[in-house]
């Protein structure tokens, strides 16, 4: 499809999006948060559709999360340290066995946050990559030390053969949009601590919490 100018994907906006979260006192805002991956799915679905059922899922869980902050008790979904705490104080959070609340926002964004931890590893590959380096292979690395843990043999194995269908280096620096092989770099050196940031303070506030095991 052709996108206008103004349309076209900059990877630049979408990891500024993610730095946009932290808030003064280190909380993680979640508008900011959902705007991220929307920008990372658009990404995602301009690679073509043997992507489409990792969007897919990705939609969904962002739809949820989008949902609680549009309802009536939005006001606590501002932050995940607001939301944790609703939602933990009024027991709205299946911790250890599948219940009655299938799809909290505790739950939800967990799945987000282990693809965030993902997305932390690949794009530090990138980065340190050269040309002769195969994008499916630091993308299959990334998925092997982080999310691969928690899916079941037949999504790994649907995301092993997405995997290869990613198009080479080149191509991928390209459609990320920021300019040259250097200029890429340069912005991954700047994103990714904050990336990290925003990763170890979930991490950190659901370890507190116990959640990190949520089903
Ligand atoms: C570019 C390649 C993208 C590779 C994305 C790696 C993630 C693979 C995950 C595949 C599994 C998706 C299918 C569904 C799984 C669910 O079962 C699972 C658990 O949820 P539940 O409710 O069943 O317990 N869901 C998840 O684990 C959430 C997965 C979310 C994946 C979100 C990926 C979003 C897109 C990312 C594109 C990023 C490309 C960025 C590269 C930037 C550099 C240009």
């Amino acid at each position: 499809a052709v996108m206008s100018e103004d349309q076209k994907f900059c990877l630049r906006e979408v990891l500024d999006t993610f730095q946009s979260c932290l808030t003064e006192n280190k909380e993680v805002r979640i508008d900011q948060y959902v705007a991220g991956w929307r920008g990372l799915v658009r990404f995602m679905n301009s690679l073509g559709s043997v992507f489409s059922f990792i969007s897919k899922d990705a939609v969904n869980k962002i739809q949820i999360m989008v949902n609680y902050r549009n309802g009536e008790n939005g006001e606590h979904y501002a932050t995940v340290q607001s939301m944790v705490k609703y939602e933990l104080d009024k027991g709205l959070v299946d911790i250890t066995k599948r219940g009655s609340f299938p799809e909290s926002g505790c739950r939800t964004l967990l799945r987000l946050h282990r693809a965030l931890r993902w997305l932390e590893l690949f794009l530090e590959r990138l980065r340190t990559s050269t040309e002769v380096d195969k994008t499916s292979v630091m993308c299959s690395e990334a998925y092997n030390e982080s999310l691969a843990q928690f899916h079941p043999w037949i999504i790994r194995k649907a995301a092993g053969m997405a995997f290869c269908a990613l198009p080479g280096r080149p191509t991928f620096f390209e459609v990320m949009n920021v300019g040259t092989p250097e200029q890429v770099v340069a912005m991954l050196g700047d994103a990714l601590p904050l990336i990290s940031e925003v990763y170890q303070l979930t991490q950190d506030l659901y370890s507190q919490h116990n959640l990190l095991d949520i089903p």
